[in-house]
């Protein structure tokens, strides 16, 4: 997809803001700069439309971005922060929970992983819980720039093994610095959105 427009619309703290178009949604979970902000960037080629992170953690809201008035990205509030109280970190579980669970414009979700390290414990239990809810999943392992080429295979299979990786899921490896994936990414997404070109 060639992306001219894209917009946020709304940072939404509730499902009364969500949007009501009935447009197919994205939506992107991962830790807290892991690069989910730098993914959807990459993807609509605007540098700064989604906000890369200067405060991490500190985004609880779920951001909707409309792109080409096809479809929605939707950015998650990353996890694995520790900066954040019990109660905050409650409150983002329930919003979480009740936009996986409850959201039948969702498609399919992009998990970004971080390709230089194994998952951790909450990249792993936020993969089962997609998979729990039979939610479509698209493992997105980014900063592959980080990593030289000779060790990519060796890293994939960290990731994999890490998460118990389903085959039936989509894996891409990608770089918002070099564009590795971007096309592989879209091909997945056009898929899961409908999207014939
Ligand atoms: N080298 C490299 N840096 C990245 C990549 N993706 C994100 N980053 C950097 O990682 C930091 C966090 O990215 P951000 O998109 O804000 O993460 P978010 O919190 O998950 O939205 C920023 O400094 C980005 O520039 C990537 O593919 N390669
Ligand atoms: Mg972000």
């Amino acid at each position: 997809m060639k992306v001219t427009k894209a917009d946020i619309v709304i940072s939404a703290v509730g499902p009364a803001q969500y949007p009501d178009t009935g447009l197919p949604e994205i939506a992107l979970a991962g830790r807290s700069n892991v690069g989910k902000s730098s993914f959807i960037n990459k993807m609509i080629h605007r540098k700064g439309l989604a906000r890369t992170s200067s405060k991490p953690g500190k985004t609880q809201t779920l951001n909707f971005y409309i792109i080409q008035e096809l479809f929605y990205f939707v950015d998650v509030p990353g996890y694995g922060y520790a900066k954040v109280s019990k109660t905050e970190r409650a409150k983002w579980g329930k919003m979480l929970e009740t936009y996986f669970t409850e959201r039948e414009t969702l498609k399919a979700a992009i998990s970004v992983v971080d390709l230089r390290h194994a998952p951790s414990r909450e990249d792993v239990q936020m993969y089962e819980f997609l998979k729990y809810y039979n939610i479509p999943v698209i493992v997105v392992a980014t900063k592959a720039d980080k990593i030289p080429r000779s060790k990519w295979n060796k890293h994939v299979k960290q990731v994999k093994d890490g998460l118990d990786f389903d085959p039936n899921d989509e894996f891409v490896m990608f770089s918002s610095e070099t564009g590795e994936g971007e096309k592989q990414a879209w091909q997945i997404i056009e898929k899961y959105i409908g999207y014939e070109g």
